[in-house]
């Protein structure tokens, strides 16, 4: 596949999402993978010697392992648990694995059929281990460009959804509004959510438009855009629902995320601003 055929780019430009199956070859996110499995079992180790964790439910799989450890410990919200244990397996991960993926040529060659080819991969990512029965990380309705500055307004941005296991309606897939990239930018207001951690759009303010659930399959993608309102459901299932959010743009337009850089991966205007690897893109922190 080399970036999207035209019925796409239409469905995408119209919806406000499109879902895309086969883009990412599995062991092209196995990196990434091996990384958060050895820091889940580092954090379980510290857990353990700290005395907070008393097994380490080394035979489970990637998927399980740690909805297992926290399924043992009586107060998996207590604080100093917490921090051990998430440390290193949220937000923004700069790894080798997270770079792979960031800059996979099957992605940013769908990127590039949708802005061209000066491509900025965006600030503003996350890897999220998405817990059973955790109301903290359900996130409310929302537009990616209620959390980014408003300079962003005018800026095409591609935004990625991507498992890292098969994302399903059990286990917490996104659910888009139809259309709703159309909509002006709705106020988001804070408190939302199950766990009332997240800022989002109340239900009153929402759009009419068909709501729609994503479960998109491993190596899959789902696409929206900066203005399109998406949410996430609960994790109901045994197992993490491990997720990526990645967006890119234009490098020449603004972020919305005024002093946190993003890098550029791909330019033909200017080749040797491309972050080349990880150590690249450290280097401009
Ligand atoms: O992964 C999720 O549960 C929510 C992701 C999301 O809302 C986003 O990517 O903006």
């Amino acid at each position: 596949m080399r970036g999207l055929n035209s019925e796409q780019i239409g469905f995408y430009k119209d919806q406000g999402y499109l879902l895309v199956e086969d883009v990412i070859p599995v062991e092209d996110i196995q990196l990434l993978i091996s990384e958060l499995n050895e820091t889940v079992d580092q954090n379980a180790r510290k857990a353990q010697a700290s005395g907070e964790l008393s097994e380490l439910f080394e035979d489970e799989p990637f998927e399980r392992r740690l909805a297992r450890i926290v399924e043992s410990v009586t107060d998996p919200s207590e604080s100093s648990f917490t921090d051990t244990l998430f440390d290193g397996l949220h937000g923004k991960l700069k790894t080798n694995g997270m770079f792979a993926v960031m800059t996979h040529p099957a992605i940013l060659d769908i990127v590039e059929s949708l802005i061209g080819p000066e491509i900025l991969v965006h600030p503003q990512f996350n890897i999220r281990p998405k817990l059973p029965n955790q109301d903290t990380s359900v996130v409310p309705w929302h537009q990616d460009l209620g959390y980014l500055q408003a300079d962003a307004t005018n800026t095409f941005m591609v935004n990625f959804w991507i498992p890292l296991v098969e994302a399903t309606v059990e286990n917490g897939c996104m659910e888009v509004i139809a259309g709703s990239h159309k909509a002006p930018l709705i106020n988001h207001v804070l408190g939302l959510g199950p766990g009332a951690n997240f800022k989002g759009i109340v239900d009153d303010a929402l759009p009419d438009g068909e709501q729609v659930q994503c479960p998109v399959p491993l190596g899959g993608v789902l696409l929206i855009q900066h203005k399109t309102i998406h949410r996430s459901v609960p994790n109901h299932s045994d197992h993490v629902r491990w997720s990526l959010d990645l967006r890119y743009s234009d490098p020449r337009m603004p972020t919305g995320r005024d002093g946190v850089p993003g890098f550029i991966a791909r330019s033909q205007a200017e080749p040797t601003s491309v972050a080349n690897n990880l150590t690249d893109w450290l280097r401009l922190f």
